[in-house]
């Protein structure tokens, strides 16, 4: 019998929601194929394999208990009643210790559902247990999201647009996005590629060659990482100097621009932020930021689409102010075909149902990039919280988090740890209890997109495989065994909360909508910003002004930096010419699968121009270090990234020997927890680091 069942990913991929049909056969998923409800969403390879990862041999099909000292990998089958008994007992005794903040909650993007959410389900545990440690700010948009609202006020929240608007521009800058591998919504990849198909030309600004460039057809400027600011602000100097900016204009947007004249012009500080200066910062000759700055200037509109990944930079703050600044400045800020320079995502999307708010008792927050600080030094070290125990749900966090070795030091230190997981992740490893969770197969939930007008309903597609349970029936056993039962739950099933989830959602007809699992709403082709652009002085923005700040009084009264973005040279240090660059790769959503040496799994590619300086050839065993640690490559001798810069798909697991030095290719074993400025936000791209061959090292 051939049954086909709607289901959605669920992952935090920047889809997050893709529409997909699982295809039933005697009672097992053979394939995913696309829901013919939605034929204009499509999903991609990760969410084609979702079969893969529910019947993966090493998935964990039963509670485990370390049996072994932590890390050795060894632990024991229990059956749930004596897992949660113990999980109870051991976060009852350490929050009689250190009070309710004793216990940390790890939780991330396993799954984002809006039911079966692992970081909203693990804060509303900690919340019904009187308050926890979680963990403020992201990993991905840090930096962003620290600095947007400085910029725009609260209509930062609506500083996106549709990616439908692509059909009207002119020109799309790709400013680090890299969207047909690493999504930034399931719309706006399409979009662009149909927009290029159509002639409109597509500029590519990043270290690599893309996919997504090479796909496109995409005009390539290589960038050294981190510097993309000292590229604005030249080509800031280049529209001033041409007169390409309209001053009057921009003025009726922004304060600020005739403050940016100054800085870049040099009449503030007699330093030119010329095409030749940036050229010696960023690697871009001068010619070529010349260029770009006309060509820019002279299409209108024009989308600048900024990835994230100029912001997961050293003072990645700084991007964002301009990429907004560049936008200002050519007359392309929240018009139709333009952007704002914000985040692509920042539009709301239909309202799905939620859990009623808890009140969150005694909460405190760690910035997410210090957790192991956080952990390592508690209130000592000026952290919020003396921290216990760690309860991590959907979070690779070891591996995933900045700096390895030392996560990996602060999992030690704990007292307790558990996690909800499908696999023995590095993280999992050492933990004292690891409770398997089910796949998204196995489950029953509500998806909105990043960005989109669309929700996505699934029922389960097949039971669970051997012991595992939902995230959310294992946190209510949980709840009920330590006595918050009914705060965690209101006494609700999964599927009861579900039933008023889907009954709350925008979508009109519930029936229609768990029968095809889509809604899509009108398409709205919202342009974030445009009622401001159109008519400023009638709709200002909610900033002290009223306008863009691009010079932020306030953002230099918080922060200590200067209130007009400003570049600084990162520090050099001769022992680490390389830069690093850590992207996403199309075969993952960040760690998971990261276990399973996959083609690209610990290949470093390097420049064949470096490659021969080195005398390095593809396949070549190299060592990449810094003073975090060590990780083992295989070389790939490319032509299509900058000279200078290496790049290693971040989500490989680590794996160390017995001399440290991590064998699984993980990215995170050379990062580190310092920050990008004052958002405390990742860098996670722009890491110095050394290159040698395996053999010489
Ligand atoms: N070097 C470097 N590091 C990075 C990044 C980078 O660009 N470079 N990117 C950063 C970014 S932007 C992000 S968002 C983070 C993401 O990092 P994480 O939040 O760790 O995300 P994942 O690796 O996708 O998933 C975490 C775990 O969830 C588990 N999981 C899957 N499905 C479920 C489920 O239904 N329930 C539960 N409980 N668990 C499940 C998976 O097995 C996996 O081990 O990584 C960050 N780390
Ligand atoms: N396939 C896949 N897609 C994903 C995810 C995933 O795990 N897998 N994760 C999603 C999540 S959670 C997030 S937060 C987003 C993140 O989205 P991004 O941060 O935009 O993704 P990255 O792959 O880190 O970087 C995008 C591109 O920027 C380039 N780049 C790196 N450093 C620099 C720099 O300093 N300057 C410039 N100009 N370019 C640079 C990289 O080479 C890459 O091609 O991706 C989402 N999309
Ligand atoms: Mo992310």
């Amino acid at each position: 019998m051939v049954q086909r069942v709607p289901t959605f990913c669920g992952k935090d991929c920047g889809g997050n929601a893709c529409p997909l049909v699982a295809v039933v056969e005697d009672g097992e998923v053979t394939r995913l194929e696309r829901n013919p409800a939605a034929p204009g969403l499509k999903p991609c390879p990760r969410g084609y394999s979702l079969h893969e990862e529910h019947y993966a041999r090493d998935r964990l099909l039963s509670p485990l208990v370390a049996d072994g000292p932590r890390g050795s990998g060894r632990f024991r089958e229990v059956g749930w009643d004596q897992a949660l008994g113990l999980v109870a007992r051991r976060l009852g005794e350490t929050r009689e210790r250190l009070g309710p903040s004793g216990v940390m909650g790890l939780g991330g993007a396993g799954s984002t559902g809006a039911l079966h959410n692992s970081e909203g389900l693990l804060t509303r545990l900690l919340a019904a247990s009187g308050g926890g440690t979680g963990l403020s700010s992201n990993y991905s948009n840090g930096a962003a999201r620290f600095v947007l609202p400085y910029l725009f006020g609260d209509a930062a929240k609506r500083s996106g647009w549709d990616a439908s608007t692509v059909r009207h521009s002119r020109l799309v800058v790709l400013w680090g996005a890299n969207i047909l591998e690493a999504r930034l919504g399931t719309e706006l990849g399409p979009a662009v590629a149909a927009a290029a198909r159509a002639g409109t030309p597509v500029i590519v600004i990043d270290p690599r060659r893309t996919r997504t460039a090479a796909a496109l057809g995409a005009r390539w400027i290589p960038i050294r990482p981190g510097t993309d600011a000292a590229m604005m602000l030249a080509v800031l100097y280049s529209l001033f100097k041409r007169g390409l900016v309209d001053m009057p204009r921009a003025s009726r947007l922004a304060v600020g621009m005739e403050d940016l004249e100054r800085y870049v012009s040099g009449a503030a500080d007699g330093v030119e932020r010329s095409p030749a200066w940036a050229e010696r910062a960023c690697g871009v000759d001068a010619a070529t930021i010349e260029s770009f700055a006309v060509e820019y200037a002279a299409a209108s509109p024009a989308m600048l689409v900024p990835g994230y990944s100029i912001q997961r930079v050293l003072n990645g703050e700084e991007s964002y102010r301009l990429s907004a600044a560049l936008q200002v400045a050519t007359g392309n800020f929240g018009i139709a075909g333009g952007s704002t320079g914000s985040l692509n995502n920042r539009l709301p999307t239909p309202r799905a149902g939620s859990f009623p708010d808890l009140p969150a008792g005694d909460y405190r927050s760690a910035p997410i990039l210090r957790w192991p600080d956080a952990v390592l030094e508690g209130r000592r070290g000026g952290y919020p919280s003396d921290v216990g125990a760690a309860y991590v749900a959907g979070f690779n966090a070891v591996n995933q988090g900045a700096d390895c070795l030392k996560s990996k030091r602060a999992m030690e230190s704990l007292e307790f740890s558990v996690c909800h997981e499908l696999f023995m992740t590095p993280t999992a490893r050492l933990c004292d209890v690891v409770l398997p969770v089910c796949s998204a197969l196995e489950k029953e939930d509500l998806g909105a997109p990043w960005l989109g007008d669309y929700l996505l309903y699934k029922k389960a597609a097949v039971p669970p495989r051997g012991l595992a349970r939902s995230d959310y029936d294992v946190f209510r056993e949980l709840s009920e065994r330590m006595g918050f039962g009914e705060a965690f739950s209101g006494g609700r099933s999964a599927s009861e909360w579900l039933e008023r989830f889907v009954a709350e959602s925008e979508a009109p007809d519930a029936d229609a909508f768990r029968a095809t699992g889509v809604y899509i709403g009108e398409g709205r082709d919202r342009v974030g910003l445009s009622d401001f652009a159109a008519d400023p002085e009638a709709n200002p923005l909610p900033t002290p002004s009223g306008r863009v700040e691009l010079r932020s009084e306030a953002y230099a009264r918080d922060t200590g930096r200067s209130a007009v973005p400003a570049w600084t040279d990162p520090p050099a240090d001769p022992r680490y010419p390389f830069s690093l660059i850590t992207p996403k790769t199309i075969r993952r959503t960040h760690s998971q699968g990261g276990g399973r040496a996959g083609p690209d799994s610990g290949e470093l590619t390097i420049a064949a121009e470096d490659a021969a300086r080195l005398g390095v050839r593809s396949g070549d065993g190299l060592v990449a270090s810094n003073d975090r640690g060590a990780v083992l490559v295989r070389a790939l001798v490319s032509d299509d990234i900058a000279p200078g810069v290496v790049s290693l798909h971040e989500g490989a697991w680590l794996e160390l020997g017995p001399d440290g030095v991590d064998r699984g290719g993980s990215a995170n074993a050379l990062t580190s927890t310092d920050g990008s400025g004052p958002a405390v936000a990742p860098v996670m791209h722009g890491i110095p680091v050394a290159i040698y061959l395996r053999s010489s090292g």
